[in-house]
């Protein structure tokens, strides 16, 4: 081989690999998910909208059960309060693994014509210092994503063919590396009020106007999927006696 042709292949060999190389895949953000039913002060053993945060049960408790068949609920459940301004808190620790800017997204029942309104905060874990965050949610002219929108919407939104009112709503928040409590609570509506039915969480470093910017047809829901926190349910199969009496109706399989 000529000597200059040899000095060319080897000067080019360590392009031709930097060439070949497939591109960095673009990072995930940080997403860090509460499911509101899992949430501290949520009564395990009380069902359905009541003065307290209870559990709502997808196929009995949610709002668009009793409208059309579609219903999104992660997990399959919510946490539920009535339409008062009682004081009642639910609330979780979580860990925020590197500073920065958040999105802190709500993904909640919002049928039209009605205010839910609750407040959401984040403060140190110990209670040591003040809230890093607090912001009132579920107001009627406040932005919301809501399903079959790809673009923030204000006011009520309302479908001829059935009320569909899962929305998220979300607002920035600074927070530093650490161990925060995230507190929701009972907020008084402007009327007319509605009972609150609030299923997920998500503070996600990703700054979208949208709760689930790669697939924005459902609020949050493609964000949770990809947050990949890994989820069980388990049955027994031995049929209460209420069941078997047909005083309460089974669950449907998971
Ligand atoms: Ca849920």
């Amino acid at each position: 081989m000529h000597k200059l042709t040899r000095w060319f292949i080897l000067a080019a060999a360590p392009l031709l690999a930097l060439a070949a190389e497939p591109p960095a895949p673009t990072p995930e953000p940080t997403r860090i998910v509460v499911e509101c039913e899992d949430m501290q002060g949520v009564a395990q053993d009380k069902f359905g909208p009541g003065p307290g945060w209870q559990v709502g049960r997808w196929g009995q408790d949610l709002y668009q059960n009793m409208t059309f068949g579609g219903v999104w609920a992660s997990r399959l459940r919510v946490a539920m309060t009535d339409a008062g301004d009682n004081p009642a808190e639910m609330a979780a620790e979580i860990d925020v693994p590197v500073a920065g800017a958040y999105k802190v997204w709500v993904k909640y029942e919002c049928p039209p014509f009605f205010n839910y309104a609750f407040g959401v905060k984040i403060g140190p874990a110990d209670g040591k210092g003040p809230p890093v965050f607090e912001k009132g949610y579920g107001l009627r002219e406040s932005p919301k994503h809501f399903s079959f929108n790809n673009k923030p919407v204000k006011g009520d939104l309302y479908w001829n063919w059935g009320i569909d009112h899962d929305a998220a709503e979300g607002y920035e928040a600074r927070l530093a590396k650490g161990r925060y409590r995230i507190t929701v609570s009972k907020s008084k509506s402007p009327a007319p009020g509605g009972a609150r039915s609030l299923d997920a969480i998500l503070i996600t470093s990703d700054l979208s106007d949208l709760s689930s910017p790669r697939s924005p047809r459902y609020p949050l829901l493609d964000e949770l999927r990809r947050a990949n926190h890994v989820y069980f349910r388990f049955q027994s199969r031995r049929r209460s006696a209420a069941h078997r009496h047909g005083l309460e109706p089974l669950e449907p399989p998971v």
